[in-house]
């Protein structure tokens, strides 16, 4: 305990003079709250879905696609994934409000979806629509961009092809997942690449056809993914001092340290503008985003909505009035050795809300399996994906070895970290917890 004070202050002391200049950028005037896809209204979708039919049209939404590929081997399997990616969905966020200035993009909470994605909200005919068709080049039949007529590389229509056996989508990572990664995760680099080699991949994986080329951001997934991915990262960045400006480690195809003072690949910024949301190009937040206990008044700013995220945090699940003490009640009656390996925030009683996976706000509980309960989940395998009616977490999968190559990621690194998340769900599914999701 001693030793983790110790390294956080040593943390904070070494990104404080870094955090001065970062402070020199103005503080947005306007802040937009991203909001979970489900959380967005009727109207307010109609408006998403029409800025980016004009944007289509107008030729600007495939410039993010080619930015991405040319500057794809620089920026995945490193620090720079991070603020990369959230400066590629600023930029489109900053494109959008062109044409609306309620623009925003919304996050896709993928994690709660893992057990059946493909029934999922978001693939439905209102949101992106469903799978390509494999009898027309894995077209698309519908949802926001059927029918479109993609530029980059060569003109194409937008292609799925979903991972599953019969069009469905291989389960991912569970909610608990994400909150053990947030709250397991000490250093930057190493949450950065629990995040790249988990959910992030597995989602890609998930739509393929155009979501695992080069030129992903051709499909709108794309976008509502990396903003939850980029919420993740900001919530980890709010869940402990020291976190706001941590960065570092090695970038592919660089030479030293990655640090705050390097230029993002493909923009003119510093990678030192990427940190903080409410300043600079970054004036937004998200709607489950909470104040961390700063440790500087300095730290107390607008790009925090605590009052707006505390009223989510009570609207979400009605019968409890939670403030990040009770929502996850199930996980924190785990056994103590389960707690201090992968919930060490539940052991050592931090209530910091972005530790937690906030956003669905659901309570999981344990019971004791029988062999009489355990006969659904046999019956379940046999019938294959999309129908699981059990709720033992499924073993996430080491993603297939194209996907690694194409990003040039360490096999080993993706492995070691692929197995630390199934020791996780081997542990919840040994001690009895049933999901919620
Ligand atoms: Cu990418």
């Amino acid at each position: 305990m001693k030793g983790l004070y110790k390294l956080f202050s040593i943390a904070f002391i070494a990104s404080s003079s870094i955090l001065t200049s970062a402070q020199n950028l103005p503080r947005c005037a306007r802040i937009t709250v991203r909001k979970e896809i489900r959380n967005t209204s009727p109207a307010e979708w109609a408006m998403i879905k029409s800025v980016l039919t004009q944007m289509h049209r107008d030729g600007e939404y495939s410039k993010f696609a080619k930015i991405h590929t040319e500057q794809f081997a620089y920026v995945h399997g490193g620090p720079i994934f991070m603020p990369f990616h959230r400066r590629l969905t600023v930029d489109l966020e900053n494109v959008g409000k062109r044409y609306n200035p309620d623009f925003f993009i919304p996050y896709w909470d993928a994690a709660r979806d893992f057990r059946d994605p493909v029934s999922s909200i978001v693939y439905t005919p209102n949101y992106l629509g469903g799978n390509g068709d494999p009898n027309n080049n894995n077209c698309i039949t519908n949802g926001l961009q059927s029918g479109w007529t993609m530029p980059y590389q060569q003109p194409h229509c937008l292609a799925r092809i979903f991972n599953g056996p019969n069009g469905s989508i291989k389960s991912w990572y569970s909610p608990e997942t994400m909150t053990s990664l947030l709250q397991t995760s000490l250093a930057f680099d190493k949450f950065r690449s629990n995040v790249e080699f988990t959910l992030h991949g597995a989602v890609h994986l998930g739509f393929g056809g155009d979501m695992t080329q080069m030129w992903s951001p051709n499909d709108f997934g794309f976008f509502l993914h990396h903003s939850n991915i980029d919420r993740l990262w900001w919530k980890w960045q709010n869940g402990a001092s020291g976190n706001l400006m941590q960065y570092g480690g090695q970038n592919p195809k660089k030479t030293g340290n990655a640090q705050l003072s390097d230029i993002i690949d493909g923009y003119p910024e510093k990678i030192g503008d990427m940190m903080r949301l409410g300043y600079g190009n970054l004036c937004y937040t998200y709607d489950d985003s909470t104040a961390v206990r700063s440790t500087t008044s300095s730290q107390q700013d607008s790009s925090v909505v605590s009052s707006n995220s505390t009223r989510a945090l009570n609207t979400a699940n009605s019968s409890d009035n939670d403030d990040g003490k009770t929502f996850n009640a199930g996980l924190r009656t785990l056994s103590v050795s389960t707690l201090n390996r992968f919930f060490p925030a539940f052991s050592k009683g931090n209530d910091n809300p972005n530790l937690f996976e906030t956003s669905g706000l659901k309570l999981g509980k344990i019971t004791k399996f029988t062999t009489e309960s355990r006969k659904p989940e046999r019956r379940a395998r046999k019938r294959g994906y999309g129908q699981c009616d059990y709720r033992r977490l499924p073993l996430p999968e080491i993603p297939p070895d194209h996907f690694i190559r194409m990003h040039n990621y360490s096999r080993t690194e993706v492995v070691t970290t692929v197995n630390q998340f199934r020791a996780l769900v081997v542990a919840l599914n040994n001690e009895g917890y049933q999901s919620p999701y």
